[in-house]
């Protein structure tokens, strides 16, 4: 099934001017149907991770989302949720696979270069907050 589903640079991947070495890291595998940076509010930031309202790292990690400027990427492709997600790596970017995004650009598990969304549901809820 061809789906959409959301990538974010972070704050972290920005800094870092990895910019354009992590598109270049999707762009042959998804097809890229819009782009955007912005600066999160702290509003939106709290409202994108709500499901972990709660947890200990959540005010930390609203902080580290809203530290600096993040890219939007709207990805689109057969089963682009799960091939994102595989391209992406586990959220510990020292447990993340050789060659994924995260072991090549992450530096802990709350900077972690990049976002994926991880369902269906998440990418419904989360694409609206960068394309409306
Ligand atoms: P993923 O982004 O791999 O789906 P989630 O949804 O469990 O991971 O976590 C969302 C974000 O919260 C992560 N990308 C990471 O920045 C941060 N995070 C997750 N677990 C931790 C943790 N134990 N300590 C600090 N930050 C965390």
């Amino acid at each position: 099934m061809v789906e959409k589903t959301l990538m974010i640079i972070k704050p972290d991947a920005t800094a870092k001017r990895a910019i354009g070495d992590i598109i270049s890291m999707v762009e042959d595998k998804f097809e890229i149907a819009g782009i955007i940076m912005k600066r999160l509010t702290v509003e939106e930031a709290r409202e994108f991770y709500a499901v972990h309202k709660g947890k200990p790292f959540y005010d930390s990690l609203v902080e580290f989302m809203t530290s600096g400027p993040v890219v939007g990427l709207l990805l689109q492709g057969e089963d682009a949720i799960k091939r994102l997600r595989e391209v992406v790596g586990a959220t510990d970017p020292s447990k993340a696979r050789p060659g994924t995004i995260r072991a090549k650009f992450g530096t802990d598990i709350q900077r972690n270069a990049v976002h994926a969304s991880d369902s269906p549901e998440s990418a419904a809820y989360e694409i609206p907050f960068f394309f409306k």
